[in-house]
């Protein structure tokens, strides 16, 4: 399980854009999102840096993942 700060996520639009763009690269992967704490929990084998460059092609900011 990799778990990311996720900013720029506001609705469910945006949990659907986050997931969706992860199960892109791995279809097998489970995402949770929680918007309140920004947060989203992966559990895939991909390593962390094409999940994160997922999330930012989908439009979203990995702070701490520069
Ligand atoms: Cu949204």
């Amino acid at each position: 399980m990799q778990t990311f700060k996720v900013d720029g996520m506001t609705c469910g639009g945006c949990v659907r854009g986050v997931t969706n763009a992860i199960q892109r690269i791995d279809p097998q992967s489970t995402v949770q999102v929680d918007l309140a704490t920004k947060t989203v929990k992966v559990d895939s084998a991909l390593p962390c840096a094409q999940i994160v460059d997922a999330i930012k092609t989908a439009g979203f900011d990995v702070p701490d993942m520069a």
